[in-house]
């Protein structure tokens, strides 16, 4: 059952069941696609559940909102208070939470501005995003046919709906083809993203990730990563990736809220190193489950308390 754990979403402001929380199929957002989201997670963590990173989601959720010129009839602190409220009303320790803004029902025709500005954010109970045994042994990806949008179309800043289409191409293809997800390069071939994750490349002992105007999502994962390899000692850059050199790396690995530090262990059927998750993603995925579990200190504050 999908959505496990969900009896109650926050839409503008209340708390409703479940079953209720419905818009209009005339609504601006289903027709060309106005919506911008966040993906966060809440974990269980040895002293209480603690979200991850919630203001600064909070805050891309505005700056998305704000390059498409959507005006959120809500004060970023209560968007944040409405995913803590959330995350208490269905008792939940371990979810996923996906706060949504988006044009809703008034009248159709590109122009917006008629319709209103609709806020909701539903929890849940999300498991391994891509599978159970992702983390651990690592998945087969291949290079998408498809390119992550050219700069000046759909901004890749903004976490917009209308981007997942771009997403779903690259991931109903790689599927097709028997992989797990799909790498996309941008228009001029560099290495971007994945249809959902951000990624890092190792390289004789140097961790690389594309920079942000590869058309890549600012992930706060992604940013998380840097901070923790830095930490640890490790020479970070931001820096074009050419496709060759997925083929030729140590380890690759993809960071998100969903799918949070998942190792590659192929791509387009080139074994990536040893085949499994190297040391130094090992490293990293300990350094970030220790945080986000509980076992190192928050010293970055990146977590809330929920209860
Ligand atoms: N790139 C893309 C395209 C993307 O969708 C995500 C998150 C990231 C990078 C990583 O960003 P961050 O979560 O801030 O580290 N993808 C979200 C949605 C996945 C979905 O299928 O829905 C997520 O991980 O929540």
């Amino acid at each position: 059952m999908p959505f496990q754990g969900c009896k109650k979403i926050w839409m503008n402001g209340k708390l409703v069941a479940f079953e209720d929380a419905k818009i209009h199929v005339l609504s601006h957002v289903i027709h060309y696609g106005s919506a911008l989201f966040e993906g966060d997670r809440c974990y269980d963590t040895s002293v209480g559940p603690r979200v991850f990173r919630l203001a600064e989601h909070v805050e891309r959720l505005f700056n998305s909102c704000k390059i498409y010129r959507m005006e959120i009839p809500f004060t970023r602190e209560q968007i944040f208070s409405a995913c803590l409220d959330t995350v208490r009303a269905n008792g939940l320790k371990d979810c996923y939470i996906r706060p949504i803004a988006y044009r809703g029902f008034h009248s159709l025709g590109v122009d917006p501005r008629n319709c209103p500005v609709d806020v909701t954010v539903a929890v849940w109970d999300w498991g391994k995003y891509l599978g159970p045994e992702a983390l651990e042994k690592g998945v087969d990806v291949c290079v998408s046919s498809w390119n992550r949008m050219a700069p000046n179309t759909f901004p890749y800043l903004a976490k917009a709906a209308a981007n997942y289409m771009n997403s779903q191409l690259i991931k109903l293809e790689a599927i097709n083809n028997g992989y797990v997800e799909g790498i996309a390069l941008d228009t001029f071939g560099m290495v971007s993203e994945g249809s959902g994750e951000n990624i890092f490349v190792v390289h004789k002992g140097r961790i690389f990730t594309p920079p942000l105007c590869v058309s890549v999502l600012p992930g706060i994962t992604r940013d998380s990563v840097i901070i923790l390899a830095r930490d640890l000692g490790y020479e970070l850059i931001e820096q074009g990736i050419p496709r060759e050199m997925l083929y030729i790396a140590d380890e690759v690995f993809f960071t998100g809220s969903a799918a949070e530090v998942t190792p590659i262990r192929s791509i387009d059927k080139i074994v990536v190193g040893e085949g499994h998750a190297g040391k130094i993603t090992k490293s990293l995925q300990k350094a970030f489950f220790d945080v986000i579990e509980g076992r190192a200190q928050d010293k970055y504050g990146w977590l809330t308390k929920v209860y």
